[in-house]
């Protein structure tokens, strides 16, 4: 199952793991109350997986591209990776499905602390619009991931801060409702 934990405030390397002192861990429930879904699968079989296929229906997930993030693969590596680490937002839902290798996803609860998701192979996790997040990889420096988007895709990062983007303020109001 998927780990996930609050963040120390450490300035030090993205890719360590970065746990509290002690760790304390966040459940999946913690995560849906903040709009963020996880499902695990068959990465091995993600071309003839019904479930991916059903996943992708249910929710209209009609984009799907795939990315490889290595230092050898991926043009303009380096300057990515820095945008992938700022904290921003989108104004659709994040789909990330992990085929090989592991990352990052962090994101930000109701008190604004960092809440740090350990991504692996058969991983798929859904960021809702609105919510500050960012990704890295970890100290593996290595991820295959597939990217699922409802219709033409925008990928478009808007950066902390985006508070007046109506995204965003959606968002924060689903967040009150779930209070
Ligand atoms: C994003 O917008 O945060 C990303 O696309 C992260 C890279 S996908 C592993
Ligand atoms: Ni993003």
């Amino acid at each position: 199952m998927v780990q996930a934990w609050y963040m120390d405030g450490s300035g030090e390397d993205q890719r360590k793991e970065h746990h509290l002192e002690p760790e304390q861990p966040v459940s999946l429930e913690e995560l849906r109350a903040l709009g963020v879904f996880y499902y695990k699968l068959d990465a091995d079989n993600y071309e003839s997986d019904p479930e991916l296929a059903k996943i992708r229906k249910d929710n209209n997930y009609t984009f799907m591209d795939i990315i490889t993030i290595h230092k050898d693969t991926l043009p303009n590596y380096e300057q990515k990776l820095k945008m992938f680490y700022e904290e921003h937002l989108h104004l659709d839902d994040e789909i990330r499905y992990i085929l090989e290798g592991s990352g990052y996803f962090d994101v930000r609860d109701k008190q604004d602390r960092w809440i740090r998701i350990a991504m692996q192979k058969g991983d798929l996790i859904t960021l809702p619009a609105g919510i500050y997040h960012r990704f890295t990889l970890d100290e593996n420096n290595y991820v295959k991931v597939m990217r699922l988007f409802v219709g033409e895709p925008v990928w478009t990062p808007y950066n902390r801060p985006a508070d007046d983007l109506e995204g965003r303020t959606k968002y924060l109001q689903f967040l009150e409702l779930k209070a």
